[in-house]
């Protein structure tokens, strides 16, 4: 497979600038026309008029006529990929005829059916899988679309843009066009047809128009939709408020599909969403799914402005409108519920999968050099830190600035597609300052380290921080240079408060760390003081200070930034951790240090503290956090370590889990508001605490479970059941199950729940359980979301098995990725990811997992997708 370069980037010879398409619909064939209206770009230069080559794969062409003539087969050039058409004037019509069979498409790229309804996703490259086309995202046309098909099964039609018209041909089937009248990227274009129901509501624009909403699902999850339409108000009152963007069409519309790679999709004016990122009802959604679903539909609607009205040249530059989106969804739902929350999770999830991934094969920076296939490129680095980067420029520039920044570049590119360079000039430039060094986070890869150190001189009363950076070693990138860190700092006296850091009496310092090594000077600081340091996690990088654990104690009670309070617990708690694990590996006996039942007695006990903090503060690091911190991963021993701690807390603090449990009862009705979900998080984190203990607590368990009014708090209970060690949990954890079973079968996403609890559990015996689950009927290879729950969370999380000596694991996720390589390989590709850490792993893993890697790499017709991981990984 070829290598696409970054630097190899030109313009196309040729833009569309309007393209009419008309789908026939049919059970075998669907038939597709295209007309285009081609122009040269007279921006390059050209000897001869070039030939026009479209992207095309897996249709039947069967006509082409330019300007209205047949174009022969002896005169156009087919291959797999493209379709060549000699060209003879500079402006041009040219019409293709192609047969597609959605149907037996199950790499769910371009035009499927999922559960009888035709739908598509297009991004990155999918409509070459629809039609002949300039499949890339700077070549932007007006589309009208026509959707004929039969009305009986397909009474619902949908496009881009606004229904224009509709009739009844003589056949009986029912066609309609619909009209976008924004020039568009091919990957943004969007048609779905099928039996559906949908909700309606308004929402009125800052300048008075009003707009209509529509979310449309099948029939059954018609009772689903509310919580998505709240949050799509929400979303679009949001945008108007921070960022000044209204909504640009007369009609916006949500579908939700079952079968769908991504999570969802911002097709202009008709986001096809992935049904779990969308439906939900109190019943039968977690407080998880409802803040998912709003963090989705905010995130899709705001790309309409960061994604469609400005778009990316080529897909090197996906950070541009992925990075910023997510920066917004992200501060979008901090708005809406728990800031300091929000940031917790943020960080925690950056830390423990991107920066795994930044030390693994296929680290790359957030606008890559180079790919084979681009949809491998949708990752946390792009995704997760592409918004880091975002919100260090935030940090920068300061809120107003940022503003200023942000209407600069909407002005000046609306309907263009541009570069990461255009953003960041547009910041630059609204706000005159200089991002030239800062410019590396988009060109290095890798996770910065910066090492403190301090030095406190009692007689000049002087505090010194020397700040070292470096970053390691990635795939192609030896050498780096130093980055503009932004590292915000606190110092905190003997009481635990705040020391003031300048006449204005401000607390915490933003230093610009931009050389090497750099030393920074506080004056006036009477008392020897305890640095805080990377204050709301302001840079993406790993920060060493030898931090005592007595000095972690007190920060996690006396820092003043939320954040960093969670985060001294954090660091108290994996140095305890490791040492267990080190002990754990060594077969020795295993204490728990007191420090860490103290700090955990403290927030039990403290009644003023956020119950979502609490939550976060009670919550151990996770398995996939201790092994991103280790030098050598050994998975048993870290799992066996955190379940002795966590046994131990349970043990030493049962009765102040159980007071805060039985406070926190409630019998009010369900809201997902902020702050019920905080207090049933902290209420279930506390059960899942005492369900650690034995026999005495099974009966609580058991009565949450039946009990239960919300799935929240019913999930709660089964997920503590099926893990609680005692024996006697074993028949109740079995009855849950198939009581949950019984109840929700017909519920999908549902049953997505129920596949992972169960391929979560790490007690004795689950992985034969979850190996006959492949067989059960709610399990399905071919949706993505079914395969995610079983297979992806047990390789992702259930470390124990997934890791067992015997190397099993790796045996059963490297069958799927094979099986998946044929059926769908961009699920395929992302779910290789545990394997291909295979090199930090200790022995027996490491040799286990390479030689995965290597049977699946002689398989025979590899994806692309596929192919380039597991090249990389093998390097
Ligand atoms: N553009 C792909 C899905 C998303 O990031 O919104
Ligand atoms: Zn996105």
């Amino acid at each position: 497979p070829k290598t696409i370069y970054l630097k190899d980037y030109q313009e196309p010879d040729y833009w569309i600038d309007n393209t009419e398409l008309s789908f026939d619909l049919g059970e075998e064939i669907t038939v597709v026309q295209s007309k285009l209206s081609l122009r040269l770009n007279e921006n390059k230069t050209h000897n001869n008029l070039p030939p026009l080559v479209l992207d095309g794969t897996d249709q039947v062409l069967k006509q082409v006529l330019v300007d209205g003539k047949t174009i022969e087969p002896g005169q156009y050039k087919l291959t797999d990929e493209t379709l060549a058409l000699p060209v003879t004037q500079k402006t041009f019509i040219v019409e293709v005829t192609t047969e597609i069979k959605p149907q037996e498409n199950t790499s769910l790229e371009g035009l499927y059916k999922s559960n009888g309804m035709f739908c598509t996703q297009c991004e990155a490259e999918g409509f070459r899988k629809i039609t002949y086309y300039l499949d890339r995202p700077d070549v932007m046309a007006k589309f009208k679309t026509t959707i004929i098909a039969d009305p009986k099964q397909y009474p619902v039609m949908l496009s881009n843009g606004n229904d224009i018209a509709k009739g009844e041909r003589e056949d009986g089937k029912q066609w309609v066009t619909w009209e976008d009248p924004f020039k568009k990227p091919s990957y943004l274009f969007a048609l779905v047809a099928g039996d559906l129901s949908n909700i309606t509501d308004k929402y009125t624009t800052c300048s008075g128009r009003e707009i209509t909403l529509k979310i449309f699902t099948e029939h059954k999850n018609i009772d689903k939709c509310d919580h998505a339409m709240t949050s799509l108000k929400k979303s679009m009152k949001w945008d108007e408020d921070v960022y000044g963007r209204e909504y640009d069409l007369d009609i916006f519309m949500i579908v939700a599909v079952d079968h769908f790679n991504m999570g969802a999709m911002e097709n202009k004016g008709l986001n096809i969403f992935n049904s779990s990122c969308v439906l939900a009802k109190p019943d039968t959604a977690t407080d998880n799914a409802y803040q998912r679903i709003e963090a989705i539909v905010g995130h899709e609607y705001f790309h309409n402005w960061s994604g469609n009205r400005v778009t990316c040249r080529d897909w090197f530059q996906l950070s541009l409108k992925e990075g910023f989106t997510v920066f917004r969804d992200a501060e979008f739902s901090a708005d809406m519920n728990s800031r300091p929350v929000k940031r917790i999770e943020d960080a925690n999830f950056l830390r423990t999968a991107q920066f795994a991934e930044d030390a693994g094969p296929t680290a790359h920076p957030i606008r890559p050099d180079s790919y084979i296939e681009i949809s491998n490129f949708y990752t946390l680095t792009v995704y997760e830190k592409g918004a880091e980067v975002v919100r260090m420029i935030h940090n920068i520039v300061g809120k107003e600035g940022f503003r200023k920044g942000s209407d600069l570049y909407f002005e000046r590119h609306d309907g263009q597609a541009v570069t990461t360079e255009e953003f960041v000039k547009a910041m630059e430039d609204a706000n005159q300052v200089d991002l030239i060094q800062f410019r590396r986070w988009y060109s290095q890869a890798g996770t910065p380290v910066i090492t403190v150190t301090d030095q406190y001189d009692n007689n000049n009363q002087q505090y010194q921080l020397t700040v070292k950076q470096h970053c390691p070693a990635t795939p192609g990138q030896t050498d780096k240079k130093p980055f503009h860190i932004p590292v915000a700092i606190g110092l905190l006296d003997p009481e635990g408060h705040d020391i003031a850091l300048n006449n204005a009496g401000d607390t915490t310092q933003v230093l610009d760390v931009t050389e090497q090594q750099q030393t920074f000077t506080f004056k006036n600081i009477a008392q020897q003081p305890l640095p805080s340091l990377l204050r709301g996690f302001s840079a993406p990088v790993k920060v060493k200070y030898p931090y005592s654990r007595d000095q972690l104690l007190f920060l996690a009670s006396h820092d003043s930034d939320g954040f960093n309070r969670w985060e001294a617990g954090q660091q108290l708690a994996v140095d305890i951790l490791e040492e267990l694990a080190e002990k754990a590996r060594k077969n020795q006996s295993l204490t728990l240090d007191d420090r860490l039942i103290q700090a955990y007695r403290a927030v039990l006990q403290d009644e003023q503290l956020d119950p979502a903090v609490a939550a976060k503060m009670l919550a151990l690091p996770s398995e996939g956090y201790l092994a991103e911190q280790a030098e050598t991963i050994y998975p048993l021993a870290i799992h066996q370590a955190r379940e002795f701690a966590k046994q131990q807390l349970a043990e030493a603090l049962s009765e102040d889990w159980l007071a805060v449990y039985q406070r926190l009862q409630s019998d009010k009705a369900y809201q997902p508001t902020a702050a019920d979900i905080a207090e049933r998080s902290l209420k279930n984190t506390c059960l899942s605490y005492l369900s650690q203990l034995g026999e005495q607590q099974l009966a609580l368990l058991e009565k949450q479970y039946q009990t239960a009014t919300n799935m929240t708090d019913k999930y709660a209970a089964l997920s503590c059941l099926v893990n609680a060690p005692a024996e006697p949990a074993k028949p109740i954890a079995k009855t849950a199950l198939a009581d949950f079973y019984q109840r929700w079968q017909e519920d999908v996403q549902v049953m997505e729940q129920w596949l992972a609890v169960q391929a979560n559990c790490s007690l004795p015996g689950a992985f034969e359980h979850i190996l006959s689950l492949q067989e059960h009927e709610a399990f399905d290879i071919t949706n993505p979301n079914k395969i995610r729950s079983l297979i992806g969370q047990f390789a992702m999380n259930n470390a124990v098995h997934f890791h067992q000596e015997t190397g099993v694991g790796y045996k059963l996720l490297a069958d799927y990725v094979i099986k998946l390589n044929i059926v769908n390989p961009q699920i395929a590709s992302r779910l290789l990811t545990p394997l291909t850490r295979w090199k930090r792993y200790g022995e027996p893993h490491q040799a286990q997992m390479k030689a995965e890697l290597v049977r699946i790499r002689k398989q025979p017709e590899l994806s692309k997708d596929v192919y380039e991981i597991v090249e990389k990984s093998l390097k």
